[in-house]
């Protein structure tokens, strides 16, 4: 067995008027949970150092630079980095980023046990919209404050296993687990801020949210037989609430633990990396069973084009 204890730290809501530093308190708090519980991996939300900041229309859109970290590690995150290196605990998490050349990404990081960036994921695929929207109960601008990223889905050796990250909204898309299935991912760290109700749909609640979001883990864990460790940022934050149901799901594709509140929670669960094997060598052996002459479509097409 390849066991690694992962605890999926669960980030209540996050004020606009609130800074990094009583943010980075309460992560420290989980982390020494996370130390206490034996973890070896602690995983934080999508943009886990600020409020969801991409709910706020800045007409100058240089104004949002204040959301957006220059450099990683910096002053305000560094106790994470030295607290981790002293856990020996590896750690994920989000933030915006923004590049020395004045690029602007929704970001993830992943490190050893010694505080060391391993790597590094840019989120690809960015809903919402770019404009001041009057139609929508909310906005969500995130084609407004980033660039899809442009680093693809790499994976990386870590803690003896295959780690990969994706950044909320990728974790909808089947493509975002196979491209990491294919260079053998064994754990999928992701995390989310999702609102309660969806702002072109106002009978889209909290439970079918929740519903979505397990159902995309799930699918993406069993599909690529792999670990999948999907964590909310939840709770009202200025009046706009988010989902939580952060999970960890199995290469069955069960759930084994989920949040019960929309507040900072830590669920700890060792997850065995051998038990994707399984799936890998099976039903999902890759090698034996894709067939990449009928999947052009996939690459060549982006819109659907229904037959006339
Ligand atoms: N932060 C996100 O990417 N949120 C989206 C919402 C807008 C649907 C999500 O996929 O959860």
């Amino acid at each position: 067995m390849r066991m690694i204890n992962v605890a999926a730290a669960q980030m209540g809501p996050i004020q606009r008027a609130e800074g990094r530093d009583v943010v980075v308190r309460r992560m420290l708090a989980l982390m020494d949970e996370a130390k206490a519980k034996g973890a070896d991996l602690i995983v934080y939300p999508e943009l886990a150092l600020t409020t969801f900041f991409p709910r706020w229309y800045m007409e100058n859109r240089a104004d949002a630079d204040g959301w957006f970290e220059r450099e990683m590690p910096n002053d305000a995150v560094r106790p994470l980095f030295d607290r981790a290196a002293r856990h020996e605990i590896a750690m994920s998490f989000g933030y915006a980023e923004l590049t020395p050349d004045g690029h602007h990404f929704n970001t993830a990081i992943l490190t050893d046990r010694t505080g060391n960036i391993v790597g590094k994921y840019r989120k690809i695929h960015l809903p919402g919209h770019a404009e001041f929207d009057p139609e929508r109960t909310h906005q969500h601008l995130e084609k407004r404050y980033f660039e899809p990223g442009d680093l693809g889905f790499p994976v990386w050796r870590n803690l003896g296993g295959i780690m990969g990250m994706a950044v909320c909204n990728d974790r909808r898309w089947p493509e975002t687990y196979r491209v990491m299935g294919l260079q053998g991912v064994e754990m999928v760290l992701i995390g989310y801020n999702t609102p309660s109700v969806n702002a072109q749909k106002g009978d889209e609640g909290p439970e079918k949210r929740l519903f979505h979001n397990r159902l995309s883990a799930q699918a993406g864990a069993y599909q690529n037989s792999c670990w999948v460790i999907a964590v909310a940022k939840a709770g009202d934050e200025d009046g706009h609430r988010l989902i939580g149901g952060s999970i960890i799901v199995n290469p069955d594709g069960e759930i084994v633990t989920e949040a019960k509140t929309e507040d900072d929670e830590l669920l700890v669960h060792p997850c065995d990396l051998d038990a994707t094997a399984f799936g890998k060598e099976t039903i999902f052996n890759f090698a034996a069973h894709r067939r990449t002459e009928h999947y052009g479509l996939i690459t060549s097409r982006t819109g659907a084009i229904p037959p006339t």
